[in-house]
């Protein structure tokens, strides 16, 4: 059985599926999946996911798409971990905060992300500072929910280290590039401390550098 993961860990939703994988220890085979190349648009990465977007997963001949799909799907091969809990309302805090990682955090950080730091990369043009604007109101309004919560938690779930953290985590790997506006989140700073002091964070940034733009 070979369990594969196509990514391109530069991107907070690549990195999340490597890191997660590398911190459970689990065994895989990376396939970088170049996005700086268009490798996302060949035909064996279009016949793993129609989306023509990473990461995905790839076993015995199943494909799985979605990060946060996959961050589940690793979780559940090793629950001795407890990384994503058993208990059913332990495991419906851990989705729900994936949940919302995907429908407000990760929309807000994308914004940021696609106009100060993708645009200039491909060779796009400069920020549109509408659209500029518009990012940073949806970052504070996510922003500012997360560094509430956290306020008397040492983790997203409490005091237990999940996969929401991971999956929550991984836009901020953008922070200085995308310069998201965390000043006044100091609850969201020591958390997102906890994350990249742990080995495969470190690891997963190193796999995970941008690509020098040509
Ligand atoms: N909701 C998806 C989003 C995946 C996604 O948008 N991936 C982007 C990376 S930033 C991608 O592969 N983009 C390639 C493209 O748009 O051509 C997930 O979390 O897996």
């Amino acid at each position: 059985m070979t369990l594969k993961i196509h990514a391109f860990p530069a991107s907070p939703r690549g990195f999340k599926a490597v890191v997660f994988a590398n911190h459970i220890g689990i065994d895989y085979e990376f396939v970088f999946c170049d996005l700086t190349k268009g490798a996302q648009k060949s035909p064996g990465f279009t016949a793993l996911n129609l989306n023509q977007r990473m990461p995905v997963l790839e076993e015995d001949g199943w494909s799985l798409w979605e990060s946060n799909a996959i961050l589940q799907y690793l979780a559940s091969k090793k629950p001795e971990l407890g990384l994503f809990p058993r208990d059913e309302r332990a495991r419906a805090d851990v989705s729900r905060w994936m949940f919302w990682e995907s429908a407000h955090w990760d929309q807000a950080c994308a914004i940021l992300v696609f106009e100060r730091f993708v645009k200039g990369f491909f060779g796009g043009g400069g920020p549109d500072e509408k659209e500029v604007e518009k990012g940073i109101a949806a970052f504070h309004r996510a922003g500012a929910v997360l560094n509430q919560h956290l306020k008397g938690r040492k983790f997203l779930c409490n005091d237990t280290l999940s996969v929401a953290d991971f999956s929550v985590g991984a836009a901020l790997i953008m922070s200085d590039a995308a310069s998201f506006p965390l000043e006044s989140y100091g609850e969201i700073a020591r958390w997102y401390g906890q994350l990249t002091a742990l080995p495969a964070w470190q690891k997963t940034r190193e796999m995970g550098q941008f690509p020098k733009a040509a």
